[in-house]
């Protein structure tokens, strides 16, 4: 009789097989990935806020490659699990592979500018899936038939009374039919594994969209755009303190797409509608011919713990928001811009943010050059004193001037604030956690309080008085401030705390808040081990 580990084994190349066709024809259609991804996005968008947040924090940037494998396990279970279904009756497997399908659809069709083609991947899905299963099953089945029969031959040559020759014909022996049935089997299984291998790697042959738009990204020239110049004055120079500016692949990656939106810029537009007297549908060379604004800006994620990292500062180039929704014409009553991107992510922006003189942009660079792709090309929005969260739409290709009761956007759909100014705060960057020799040492670090500015950054240590520390240069409020003073401790463990005080007199509060709902707050802190004299 056929084992269940070959009937298992039978679900899993059928099962994979299956994936591997839908793989290739989703990029033979030019759709932006498999269905097996439009489910771990569902799953993204389904997880609740705090285990989101769990995740990032666990895994960090590897969650989503952590979930993709998830599913493939679970997939390849249900897939053997198909196969031994599959030994007992034609049509429970039939079934389960139809309700994956359907899972598969569905998850489909929940993405943003679905349409019906993007189900044809599924569909060829499903398809490979039944006739591979059957092409595997049936040499089994023939098998077991066989065996079985031989089992009631010898059954009834040896009950009494019967005649032995009456059953055995012509047909071949049962040992015959076995080794037929064995290699039949090992044939189509090894054959379907070939075909399902060379089709992914087709698949990732055809799936070359994106490396088309990375080509075309660094041919792009852009006019007006400059390389950044550090700003005089800006660094503390203590070795281990984070750089001012950010090196664009240091910068902190925060989206909720599994692949990145590949957008060509021949290929996209803007629309800018709602609330306005006059529509206007911007393409990519009407924006890059504006005037361009550039400035650094530091961008905040909501996220961010206490002394966390998903805080960068970079040199942004784009056009002014402000102008373009000046010339659509703002209706009276309107108090934000909802901003949907390529991938279907929202966030609603209040509109006096982008309207008035703190130059929010559409940015087309980072650091004097074309938008890498996983920070938004062609074009993102960038907001001085606002979360991420709620203004700095990455793939950006749709802004709707209406109202913060009339809209929801993605993340306050997940319990998070409707507004999101960034909060005051500071950071112990060195030392951090770490021995110094005995003697004096710096201490440096960043602090920010966008729009307002800092005014002084204060260290303590061991919760003694707050002393002041020395601040480097800004250009102007809406970056972040290298810190740094000198301390000279006793030898053994130490604490350091600290704390900012904006140029509005406000002093950072030491409240322990989370980052959920609108922002962590409370002071950072760092050990420090002092070493004895040698
Ligand atoms: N399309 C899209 N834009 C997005 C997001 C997203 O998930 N999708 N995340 C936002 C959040 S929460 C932050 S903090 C910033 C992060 O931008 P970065 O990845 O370029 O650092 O992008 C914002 N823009
Ligand atoms: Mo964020």
């Amino acid at each position: 009789m056929t084992t269940s580990r070959t009937w298992s084994i039978a679900g899993i190349v059928a099962g994979v097989a299956g994936l591997a066709t839908s793989y290739a024809v989703a990029m033979a259609l030019t759709i932006r990935d498999s269905p097996v991804v439009a489910v771990a996005e569902r799953v993204i968008a389904w997880t609740p806020g705090k285990v989101a947040e769990y995740a990032v924090r666990y895994l960090g940037q590897h969650d989503k490659t952590v979930l993709l494998l998830v599913i493939v396990l679970v997939l390849l279970a249900l897939f053997a699990w198909a196969g031994r279904l599959a030994g007992r009756t034609w049509w429970a497997p039939a079934v389960l592979f139809t309700v994956l399908a359907g899972l598969g659809g569905w998850a489909v069709l929940a993405q943003h500018n679905a349409t019906s083609v993007d189900l044809v991947p599924v569909a060829t899905g499903l398809v490979t899936w039944l006739v591979c299963l059957s092409l595997l099953t049936d040499p089994l089945r023939r098998r077991d038939r066989a065996a079985s029969e031989q089992a009631s031959e010898q059954a009834s040559e040896e009950a009494p009374g019967r005649d032995p020759f009456v059953v055995r014909g012509e047909s071949a022996t049962p040992g015959e039919v076995h080794d037929h049935t064995r290699r039949t089997f090992l044939l189509r299984a090894s054959l379907m594994t070939a075909v399902a291998a060379v089709l992914g790697t087709v698949g990732r042959g055809i799936g070359r969209g994106r490396r088309h738009v990375e080509e075309t990204r660094r041919l792009l020239k852009l006019p007006g755009v400059t390389l950044p110049q550090l700003p005089p004055g800006v660094r503390v120079d203590v070795p281990g303190v984070t750089p001012w500016q950010t090196p664009t692949d240091d910068f902190y990656l925060i989206h909720t797409a599994i692949a990145v939106p590949t957008i060509e810029p021949a290929d996209w537009t803007l629309r800018i509608h709602g609330m306005v007297d006059r529509e206007i549908v911007l393409t990519y060379s009407d924006l890059i011919a504006r005037r361009t604004t550039q400035a650094w800006i530091t961008l905040n994620c909501v996220s961010n713990e206490v002394g966390g990292t998903l805080v960068g500062n970079a040199w942004w180039s784009g056009v002014r928001v402000a102008d373009l929704l000046a010339e659509a014409g703002v209706r009276p009553g309107a108090d934000a811009v909802l901003q949907t991107s390529e991938d279907g992510w929202t966030c609603a922006t209040p509109i006096e943010a982008l309207t008035d003189d703190r130059d929010a942009l559409l940015a087309v660079a980072m650091n004097g050059k074309p938008l890498p792709l996983e920070h938004g090309f062609p074009v993102r929005t960038i907001v001085p004193g606002l979360y991420g969260y709620v203004s700095a739409t990455k793939w950006v290709v749709d802004l709707e001037v209406t109202r913060f009761e009339d809209v929801e956007a993605f993340w306050t759909q997940r319990g998070w604030a409707e507004r999101g100014p960034v909060k005051i705060a500071s950071r112990i960057d060195v030392p951090r956690n770490q021995e110094v020799p005995p003697g004096p040492f710096r201490v440096a670090g960043v602090a920010w309080a966008q729009q307002t500015g800092i005014a002084a950054v204060e260290i303590a240590v061991d919760g003694g008085a707050w002393q002041p520390t020395t601040l480097a240069e800004v250009p102007h409020v809406d970056t972040w401030v290298q810190w740094a003073t000198t301390l000279d401790l006793a030898p053994g463990e130490h604490r350091l705390r600290v704390r900012a005080i904006d140029r509005a007199g406000v002093v950072q509060t030491g409240v322990v808040a989370p980052p959920v709902p609108d922002g962590a707050t409370g002071w950072d802190e760092a050990g420090v081990r002092v070493l004895e004299e040698a």
